[in-house]
């Protein structure tokens, strides 16, 4: 694979953030993109809210599949640590990495075809296993890299470029990560960055698989009419069930809200999700609610947005196996290894 870089400009206005980086050292390569595709936007929204949360670079893992969604942890962060695994096989890559080291930062990068096609299987079990990580979906309903056959979340009755209907089911990663026990599960729009980056920020905070199911239109093969992924129908259709501030660890609340409009969520690390009720008075902490709210959304065509479900008190995974602490990488070989008398003893136990 051939990399562009970029060319480095430090402007005098650009500002320093806790750790003293600047917005540019979160970015990464040149984008080879189609110009406007929805996937440059949610690149410059991820660039956007590592570098406000003051994350070191090299305490973050990028992990991906294949697609052009998955090429895009080039385009951000190359400080980082990335792993550009198989088609559909990114959760099994991502729960080694987050297992051998818990304290990295882990953000994972799918498309609707490597998530919901081959790779829906994993999916499903590094979301029922509630791994740490956050895991953006950007699905624009197209296998974009192969040149934008249907992918599984392409609705019903949605038309390809050439006039070809789509006629099976869709999948909505949303309802199904909810079904399967997602302890975070959110809807956003490439081009909707005011909500994008608090959704991001929140789902890095949150302590378990934070999914993060991101439209973002393939202006080559899926932004026509007939379409419901394309910047047209998404936002005449975009709802949003509910908005959401993040505030920071020992920031204040500054914004006002009026008794009864908003509700706190704290998060393991101290910092908090402000959930603003809309007219609809949806409440993200409500399962069933959440499923019948995406059931009657769906069938009026509604494309909802915003933080769907949060369950901040799921165990997450290394929660669920008990494992240590410690990375592996900081504990001694004799320690890691206890040799062939402890093994022995393991193997009379299962006899
Ligand atoms: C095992 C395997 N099967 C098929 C392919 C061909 N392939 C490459 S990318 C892709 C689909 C990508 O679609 P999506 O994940 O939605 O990403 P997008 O390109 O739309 O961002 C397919 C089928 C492959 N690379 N590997
Ligand atoms: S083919 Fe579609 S998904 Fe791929 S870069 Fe172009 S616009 Fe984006």
């Amino acid at each position: 694979m051939t990399f562009i870089a970029k060319p480095r400009i430090d402007l005098p206005s650009d500002r320093l953030n806790d750790i003293g980086l600047r917005r540019r050292d979160y970015e990464g390569v040149l984008s080879t993109l189609c110009a406007g595709c929805g996937h440059d936007s949610i690149t410059a929204a991820i660039v956007q809210a590592f570098w406000e949360m003051s994350i070191a670079p090299e305490k973050v893992a990028k992990l991906s599949g294949i697609g052009c969604s998955s090429k895009t942890p080039a385009y951000f962060i190359s400080g980082a640590h990335g792993f550009n695994s198989v088609h559909g096989r990114m959760p099994s890559v991502a729960t080694g990495a987050m297992a051998g080291n818990r304290d990295m930062v882990a953000i994972a990068v799918s498309g609707d075809g490597d998530s919901l096609s081959i790779g829906f299987g994993q999916f499903g079990h590094v979301v029922r296993r509630n791994l740490n990580l956050l895991y953006i979906i950007e699905n624009n309903g197209v296998y974009g890299l192969t040149k934008g056959q249907f992918s599984a979340s392409a609705d019903v009755g949605s038309r390809a470029k050439k006039g070809a209907e789509n006629r099976w089911q869709n999948i909505d990663p949303v309802a199904t990560a909810i079904t399967l026990g997602g302890s975070f599960v959110a809807r956003g729009f490439s081009g909707d960055r005011d909500q994008l980056v608090p959704l991001i920020k929140a789902g890095v905070r949150h302590r378990g698989c934070a999914i993060i199911d991101v439209v973002s239109p393939c202006v080559t093969f899926n932004d026509h009419e007939g379409s419901t992924k394309s910047y047209a129908y998404t936002r005449e259709n975009k709802h949003e069930a509910v908005k959401l501030d993040f505030v920071p660890p020992a920031e204040e609340i500054n914004a006002q809200f009026d008794p009864g409009e908003a509700k706190a969520v704290t998060l393991h690390d101290g910092s908090r999700v402000m959930l603003r009720r809309t007219e609809d008075g949806y409440d993200p902490t409500d399962r069933s609610r959440a499923l019948q709210y995406l059931e009657t959304a769906r069938s009026r065509g509604e494309v909802v947005t915003g933080l769907m479900y949060m369950n901040e008190d799921l165990p997450e995974m290394h929660d669920l196996f008990g494992t240590t602490e410690r990375p592996l990488k900081d504990i001694p070989y004799e320690e890691l290894s206890p040799g062939s008398d402890a093994l022995r003893k393991l193997q009379s136990k299962m006899r």
